[in-house]
């Protein structure tokens, strides 16, 4: 088995290598950023695919621009240094990218100028988040989103997971798959790592960014895939709780979650409580898509190995 290797300081090391110490600012404020990239596993091309590599990188470049976390790396350094990565790690299997930009400085004080920055990237194998078949059940949460006025949701904030950690744990001790999230006004938000969709009447609704949402790549292929090859414009708009009640479907997305029908909120069946025609054709595309099978939309994929990766 290959030994997993890190961007660690500059470079690439093995894992056991990439360490920071105890008084790491990032560590004791969460005053860090990150971004969770699918690399996909084709196994008739022998082919890994990193799945939206520069539009991952984009919004790593906004929240470091939020936190004032200033790398010495360009929009394509960052690329290449992970497919370099990437390859090193040599997997024959579906993967996941964890890079991490974070206040390096061992000082004392909360804040977020004059503070050393510094990045990290590691991957692990990862199959399926959460169960993309079967359908989740969810509840909505007694815990509110952090609102933009008080620790921004659209930059990818790791201190900010501590709310996600809340509404996640209460949904799983209350015996639910995950927790749907609203804002402080008590409108949908999102999931606890997952953007959230609707559909209603043959209407595709999402909430829109100035709902406190991360601003998903996801989501962001959902709309486009639904609009290019359902025909079905989405509509972003606030949605309240209710409305989740009497959707016809519902859906999360996300890196992890990928598309990932919701069966049912708050012991209320959606729809007949089985994943819906809509979100079921766009899940299809959706993982078409991702491993390669659709060469429209190559575009989106980056491939790790400059040839065959055959199995030695
Ligand atoms: N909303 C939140 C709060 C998220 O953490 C995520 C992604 C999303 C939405 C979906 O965004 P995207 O489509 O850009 O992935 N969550 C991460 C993921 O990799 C982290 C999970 C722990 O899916």
């Amino acid at each position: 088995m290959a030994a997993d290797y890190a961007f660690f300081k500059g470079g690439i090391v093995p894992i056991d290598k990439a360490k920071v110490g105890i008084r790491t600012h990032a560590l004791q404020y969460g005053t860090a950023c990150f971004e969770g990239i699918r690399g996909y596993w084709n196994k008739e091309e022998e082919q890994l695919y990193i799945l939206h590599l520069e539009a991952h990188y984009r919004r790593f470049l906004r929240s470091c621009k939020i936190l004032k976390i200033d790398l010495p790396y360009s929009l394509e350094e960052l690329c290449k240094v992970t497919v370099e990565l990437a390859d090193r790690n040599g997997y024959r299997e579906d993967a996941y990218i964890r890079p991490l930009a974070y206040k390096s400085s061992e000082t004392i004080s909360p804040r977020l100028h004059n503070l050393e920055g510094d990045l990290a990237i590691y991957m692990i194998p990862l199959g399926d988040y959460i169960d993309t078949s079967k359908g989740v059940r969810t509840m909505v949460s007694s815990w509110r989103r952090v609102a933009d006025n008080a620790i921004p949701a659209r930059g990818k904030i790791t201190g900010s997971y501590i709310n996600s950690a809340f509404a996640k744990t209460e949904a799983a001790e209350n015996g639910f798959d995950e927790a749907i999230v609203l804002t402080e006004d008590g409108h949908v938000c999102e999931g606890s790592a997952e953007n959230i969709f609707l559909v209603r009447y043959g209407k595709i609704i999402t909430p829109p960014l100035s709902e406190d949402i991360l601003e998903g790549v996801t989501r962001d292929t959902i709309i486009q895939i639904a609009k290019d090859e359902i025909g079905i414009e989405t509509v972003e708009r606030k949605v309240d709780r209710t409305e989740l009640y009497v959707a016809d479907e519902l859906f999360f997305c996300g890196t992890g979650a990928q598309v990932s029908p919701i069966i049912e909120v708050d012991r209320r069946a959606v729809g007949d409580g089985k994943p819906g025609p809509i979100t079921s054709k766009i899940s299809r595309l959706y993982f078409d898509i991702v491993r390669g099978k659709v060469p429209k939309y190559h575009k989106w994929l980056t491939p790790v190995y400059s040839e065959k990766h055959v199995k030695v």
